[in-house]
């Protein structure tokens, strides 16, 4: 092929849609897709997230290959891997001498600032191409952001809705309004679980030959990283992520509602949607999603609060965090608002604490990369917070053990949501709570070895003293925050011996922690 044009594809742009393919001719493009130690080993993510990330690569040239396009697939093992994107994109302009390269702009920050220096590296035209695959641009997001003080993601939310009609009905008199006039039903995502709760289970994809070959390189290149391989299920192909998405709509979405915030020992997925790591990867498309949901609900096939709570969850948090984090980045990766300097305990890899809601939400993570959305924000995210632990370990650890984690929709969520080390901009408060928002919302504590009605001493659930002695150690940062404020009169009517107790017991406890023994996160 004479000088044709090179169109590089990152790790989670697998999609035929993509802008940097999308209307190409065959005869006059390769493909370039490159597995490289950088991107393996920024952190030591969690197994199964490398098996899927290079089994879905290797499955997409395969489909690309299909149907006739020229893929240049450059593997892990390869002799002559440079290593990074820009070594083998050097390297591919060397094999092809191509006339452009067309790339579509990285998810990541620390990618795109090497990518934004190929114009002046490379001996020929680059182009970079906006990821259209979101219904918000960023040039987009940053004009809404501007001139605001404060961003919220409900505004923003309301403002995806309209762009996309998603969930919008005519009033008769020429006004887009929300389906059944509320634009949230966020109260109604809330219930606590049932006694004897049976969801149906997600298909598990069995690993093909390709799956099968990838799991033996990780173990052997990857052996040492955090996460079990024993079951492999993810969807790595687009069908398969298409059936993925039948059985949520068809068996769980009518429950992902009520039951959003609800967490069952043992029950990793409950009725959410384990979609995550397909979209991010880009084997399905988020407003298609939306869409089908939203027509779930007109067939009168699922309720409003589980299809608006859906919705929600894609064009208001997911877009929105992604806008957050081009806006704020570099600075995000850095803050530290509440100046929160502890170690990540050691139970954060392996598990072992008799807090039972911990324990069971790191098994999960160590058994299927994935924990889902309550048990990362209340459990373990409650728990990195009130604990004061240290945002750039905690983030470390997001980035490693979930599947579905990139950096540009882990960090927002990690250091602004969880942590509120970026003071507020994202969420108007902290998400601190005491062990009773965790028993209300779960089964967890009936079992456990601490108390969760016990406020102090031993045996008291840890959450509950925790709780007070963040709140205390943060007051002057927290105090003038109108929806934290009044928190401060219950801790001021308690007796001075009572709210010692509690500091007394959050520092034996915070004592007794065991930092982590070895760097599990970098190399
Ligand atoms: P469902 O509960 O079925 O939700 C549907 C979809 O909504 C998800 O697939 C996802 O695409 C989107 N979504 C929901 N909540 C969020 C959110 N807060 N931000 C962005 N998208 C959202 N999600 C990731 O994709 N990658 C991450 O690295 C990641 N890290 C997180 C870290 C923390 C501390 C928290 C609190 C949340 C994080 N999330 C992350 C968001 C959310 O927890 C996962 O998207 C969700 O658990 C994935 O499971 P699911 O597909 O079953 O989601
Ligand atoms: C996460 C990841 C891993 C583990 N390996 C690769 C890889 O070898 N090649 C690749 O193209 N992408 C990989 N990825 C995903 C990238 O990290 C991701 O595409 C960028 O960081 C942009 O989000
Ligand atoms: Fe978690 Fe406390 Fe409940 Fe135990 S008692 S499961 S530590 S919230």
């Amino acid at each position: 092929m004479a000088n044709p044009v090179l169109v590089p594809i990152l790790g989670d742009q697998l999609t035929r849609n993509l802008a940097s393919i999308r209307g190409r001719t065959k005869d006059d493009t390769v493909i370039l897709m490159m597995e490289v130690w950088d991107e393996a080993t920024y952190v030591k993510h969690h197994k199964q997230k490398i098996v899927l990330i290079f089994s879905a690569m290797r499955h997409f040239a395969a489909e690309l290959r299909d149907a006739g396009w020229t893929v240049d697939y450059v593997k892990l093992t390869d002799e002559d891997n440079s290593g990074s994107f820009t070594g083998e994109v050097a390297r591919a302009i060397e094999r092809h001498d191509p006339r452009a390269v067309h790339v579509v702009h990285s998810g990541e920050w620390r990618v795109q600032q090497d990518m934004d220096q190929w114009p002046d590296k490379f001996d020929c035209e680059v182009e970079i191409l906006d990821d259209d695959r979101f219904v918000c641009s960023l040039a987009e997001f940053r004009d809404w952001a501007e001139d605001r003080k404060t961003l919220r993601m409900e505004h923003f939310y309301r403002e995806m809705r309209k762009k996309t009609g998603l969930l919008m009905n005519e009033d008769g008199q020429g006004n887009l309004r929300p389906t059944g006039g509320e634009w949230n039903y966020d109260s109604e995502n809330r219930e606590s679980p049932e006694e004897e709760m049976d969801p149906p289970e997600r298909p598990i994809f069995e690993p093909d030959a390709i799956t099968q070959e990838v799991i033996e390189l990780v173990e052997d290149r990857f052996g040492s990283h955090f996460g079990s391989l024993e079951i492999f299920g993810w969807p790595v192909t687009r069908e398969e992520a298409e059936e993925a998405a039948d059985a949520f709509f068809n068996e769980r979405i009518k429950c992902f509602g009520p039951y959003q915030d609800a967490m069952v020992h043992g029950q990793d997925d409950l009725y959410h949607s384990m979609l995550s790591t397909s979209i991010n990867l880009g084997l399905l498309d988020p407003l298609e999603l939306c869409q089908r949901a939203a027509k779930a609900y007109a067939d009168g096939e699922a309720p409003i609060n589980s299809v608006e709570g859906f919705i929600r969850q894609i064009i208001g948090w997911r877009e929105y965090v992604r806008g957050f984090y081009w806006l704020h980045m570099p600075h995000l990766a850095e803050a530290n608002m509440l100046n929160a300097q502890r170690r990540l305990p050691e139970f954060y890899w392996t598990g072992e604490t008799e807090m039972r809601c911990m324990a069971d939400c790191v098994r999960t993570t160590r058994e299927n990369a994935h924990a889902h959305h309550i048990q990362r924000l209340m459990v373990l995210g409650n728990f990195a917070l009130i604990a004061g632990l240290d945002p750039r370990e905690v983030q470390d650890w997001y980035l490693v053990v979930y599947a579905d984690a990139y950096e540009w929709v882990e960090l927002p969520n990690v250091a602004a949501m969880i942590l509120y080390a970026d003071g507020g901009k994202l969420a108007s408060k902290p998400y601190a709570a005491s062990g009773n928002y965790i028993n209300k919302m779960s089964d967890y504590c009936g079992e456990c070895a601490y108390s969760v009605s016990k406020k102090v001493g031993e045996g008291s659930c840890p959450f509950n003293s925790l709780y007070w002695r963040f709140m205390d150690q943060n007051r002057d940062r927290l105090e003038s925050n109108a929806r934290v404020g009044r928190v401060y009169s219950t801790w001021d009517r308690m007796n001075k011996a009572k709210r010692q107790e509690y500091l007394d017991t959050a520092e034996k406890f915070l004592g007794s922690l065991q930092p982590a023994s070895k760097d599990w996160a970098r190399n």
